[in-house]
């Protein structure tokens, strides 16, 4: 892709009205442009890493056993109103009148709309567990969307449901999300927390939210620092090992501001572990039980011939705020440097050919070598206009593509000016620099 012809609108200031860093690179680099308040429509290059991310996503849960399913952003309000939760859910939900004058909504969430489809379909207990996911729009109102797509009113989830006979096979599945949560976030290259939290308008009692630290995080967290230390690798998809690994989190204290206890902290952490800090949701797990479908008789058939209300949880990840979490996370704002992490780059490298009005050998060599790299799946951006070398550079480093390739005039045939963003420069041949990003990709 050449920059002359891409839709990568750079500004050449920061945005006043954008307070954090990921609003501000957002915006400045052209991934996102507001449409209202909390509303936003997405462009190529935030458009190309909130894609990635969401397959990255969906790969982990597939891993787990969940299969995909879509389910429309608009509801109906008879299946909230049979939960209850119609009345409960207050001004958030965006509710909306049909020419019928039936009364709709734009749905926050779907535990009742799964739960209408799972009890449609499935009535005995041999066909459990269930574990179903979407990844669709949802809409909030927000009382103050604010830094951008970290919290506004519509934003992208993945939310997956899981339906189980009994408690026991509920916690499984709730640990097999926990653990493919973690998984989900290594390869973000996110370090994400879990931590015990509220349920809120949710419900149920035991939930965990995934926060990775960030100074301009909305939620406080209070947490053992030995946590940070912790590993998934090795845990089987497995009763006891997911078990286990659940349990070696929860060994440390690590809470949010609601479940926070002063006492407690002081008690259980050594001074010199405590971390009290801020954070970035993103995800959220709860298990509920009957919640649902007690209201909404989601029951299926036990082997004596009795009935049982099925045992569900939900698993959130809010796939556009990550897009922001990271930009948070890796988003060097004093030298205004981007790097995304290379599974979820907008593009591999990004090529700087120094053109002058009367030579275009430098762009002819970028050509070549983007054809090169192209037959090896890399991606790569060619900054192909004729602006001065250090605005180039700097153009790059907030589109942030991890690799850059330097092509002056006296560029040789064979040695590449090759760098990794934030680390020396290298001469390089065409092959060394197609290796050393094949390997970066398949660590994801
Ligand atoms: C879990 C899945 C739920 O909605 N129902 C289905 C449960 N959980 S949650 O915690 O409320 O949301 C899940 C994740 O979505 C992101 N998120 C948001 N992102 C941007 N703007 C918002 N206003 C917003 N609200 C929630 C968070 O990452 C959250 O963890």
């Amino acid at each position: 892709m050449y920059i002359s012809q891409s839709f990568i609108p750079i500004l050449k200031n920061n945005p006043s009205e954008a307070k954090i860093k990921s609003h501000q690179l957002m915006l400045r680099v052209g991934m996102i442009k507001q449409s209202s308040a909390g509303i936003y429509s997405w462009l190529p290059l935030g458009f190309k890493v909130m894609k990635k991310i969401e397959q990255i996503v969906r790969e982990e849960q597939n891993k787990i056993g969940a299969q995909e399913i879509l389910m429309p952003t608009i509801q109906s309000s008879e299946i909230w109103k049979e939960s209850g939760r119609y009345e409960d859910y207050g001004e958030e939900m965006l509710r909306i009148k049909d020419r019928q004058d039936r009364e709709m909504l734009y749905g926050p969430t779907n535990e009742e709309l799964v739960t209408d489809i799972f009890r449609a379909s499935i009535k005995s207990y041999k066909s459990l567990p269930q574990l179903l996911y979407h990844i669709q729009w949802k809409f909030r109102d927000e009382i103050r969307p604010r830094f951008g797509i970290m919290r506004c009113r519509e934003f992208y989830m993945k939310d997956a449901y899981s339906f189980d006979i009994s408690d026991e096979e509920a916690l499984f599945s709730y640990n097999k999300f926990f653990l493919s949560y973690l998984k989900t976030f290594k390869r973000l290259d996110l370090t994400a927390i879990p931590m015990a939290a509220d349920t809120g308008p949710i419900g149920g009692n035991l939930s965990h939210e995934f926060i990775i630290l960030a100074e301009t995080g909305e939620s406080k967290i209070y947490t053992d620092k030995r946590i940070f230390d912790l590993k998934s690798e090795g845990t089987k998809l497995e009763k006891k090992s997911l078990e286990n690994l659940r349990k070696k989190y929860e060994e440390f204290y690590s809470v949010t501001d609601e479940k926070f206890n002063k006492d407690e902290f002081e008690k259980k952490v050594l001074e010199t572990n405590r971390l009290k800090t801020k954070g970035i949701e993103v995800g959220h797990i709860f298990y509920f039980g009957d919640k649902y479908s007690k209201p909404m008789e989601a029951s299926v058939d036990l082997p004596g011939g009795k009935k049982n209300f099925v045992k569900m949880g939900s698993y959130g990840v809010g796939v556009s705020r990550l897009v922001g979490a990271i930009i948070e996370a890796k988003y060097d704002e004093k030298n205004e440097v981007m790097k995304w992490p290379i599974s979820v780059a907008p593009y591999d490298v990004g090529i700087i050919p120094m053109i002058n009005k009367n030579d275009n050998s430098a762009l002819e060599k970028a050509n070549k070598i983007n054809f090169e790299l192209k037959k090896d799946n890399i991606d790569v951006i060619i900054d192909d206009t004729d602006e001065n070398f250090s605005s180039k550079i700097k153009k790059m480093n907030l589109i942030g593509a991890p690799y850059q390739i330097i092509i002056g005039k006296k560029t040789d045939s064979d040695l590449i000016e090759f760098k990794e963003v934030g680390k020396e420069t290298q001469k390089l041949k065409i092959i060394e620099i197609i290796k050393i990003i094949q390997e970066q990709k398949e660590k994801n």
